[in-house]
């Protein structure tokens, strides 16, 4: 008798294409629809499968796989994996992957449309056009801030926030300064352009200050009231990293009351859900979450996780050694040598 073929849930519907590489080597179960999962409905799909594919909306922690005893992988689609309780993963022996590197341009650009947007008021300034306030015309009409020669911050000197780095020093010739967990090799510095400061300096320093550093409770509200009051009233502020990293009614009242010029925000702390004291404000520019929504990158993001499943199940080229392993710990003891590489928060 053959062996059944291990078992596999995609929680989203994703390219189909991709999708179907996993039907190569497993029972696939895909979600057709967009779903809002309870944690209940999260464990009990978790409780079915060998392996899981999970978006940063499936949060899997000790709870979700309290009663999984066949789960050996789950695979987040995204570089960021709050939504992964990896230690709890770790201690069952479960693999975790993330998707890094292939999105990191993508997601740089993106940062940086939403500070140009958002120092030049260009949503703000379209929405007044469209409510047909144009005319008479004025020279003072939609003053913004200048993005090129200005200080550029950088809160978490990852992969994006290099990239955002290059993009400002070398393309619009700011200034960088950047706060960061560890500081980075001096050669990295100089070809970034960038300069390494505290982080009170940063805060004080930047004209455009952008967020990319990865979530975790040590860092929630890190920008509050007390962050916000130490930057330039000229300043804008960007995020797209994790919402819960901003005090959202403290920026809404800085913002509300001049006390700082601008925001641009792809991240919210009660996504999808935004808070009706910034959906109010002019001076704030709002996207849903769309830092890595390119159609390449989102599809590389779904092949690279459907590489780390196939080979975290022991299947394809790469059995055993899943490209971007979050916990070598689990690929040994699940008996494989360790061929993932460790991914640390902080090289998003
Ligand atoms: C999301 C992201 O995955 O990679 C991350 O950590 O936040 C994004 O790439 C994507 O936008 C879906 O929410």
């Amino acid at each position: 008798m053959t062996e059944p073929r291990p078992r596999v849930w995609v929680s989203q519907p994703l390219f189909d294409d991709l999708v179907a590489r996993l039907g190569e080597h497993f029972d696939v179960v895909a979600a057709s629809d967009i779903t809002q999962y309870t944690p209940e409905q999260v464990a009990h799909h978790l409780a079915q499968v060998d392996g899981a594919l999970v978006s940063l909306n499936e949060k899997v922690g000790a709870a979700e796989i309290a009663g999984v005893p066949r789960l050996r992988a789950v695979c987040n689609l995204g570089v960021g994996y709050n939504n992964l309780d990896v230690d709890a993963l770790s201690r069952a022996g479960i693999v975790a992957t993330n998707t890094p590197d292939v999105l990191t341009e993508t997601t740089a650009d993106l940062g940086f449309a939403l500070l140009m947007a958002a120092a030049r008021r260009v949503t703000e300034a379209e929405r007044w056009l469209r409510e047909g306030h144009w005319g008479p015309w004025s020279f003072e009409t939609m003053l913004g801030m200048d993005v090129h020669g200005s200080t550029l911050g950088i809160l978490g000197m990852g992969r994006i926030g290099q990239g955002i780095a290059r993009r400002g020093a070398h393309g619009f010739g700011m200034k960088v300064v950047y706060h960061n967990r560890s500081r980075l090799p001096q050669d990295v510095e100089r070809d970034l352009g960038a300069r390494y400061v505290g982080f009170d300096a940063l805060l004080q320093q930047a004209d455009h200050l952008v967020l990319m550093l990865p979530y975790s409770p040590d860092v929630h509200h890190l920008i509050d009231a007390q962050a916000l009051a130490k930057m330039k009233p000229t300043a804008t502020l960007v995020n797209i990293a994790r919402g819960g990293i901003v005090d959202e009614l403290a920026l809404a009242d800085a913002l509300a009351h001049g006390r700082l010029a601008a925001a641009g925000l792809d991240v919210f702390e009660g996504e999808p859900q935004v808070r009706p004291e910034l959906l109010a404000l002019r001076n704030v520019v709002l996207t849903p979450h769309i830092g890595s929504a390119s159609l390449t990158t989102r599809r590389a993001m779904v092949a690279l996780a459907v590489d780390n499943l196939t080979a975290a199940l022991g299947a394809g080229p790469h059995a055993g050694e899943p490209p971007s392993a979050l916990n070598a710990e689990a690929l040994k003891a699940a008996g494989f040598a360790v061929g993932g590489k460790k991914i640390i928060a902080d090289k998003r």
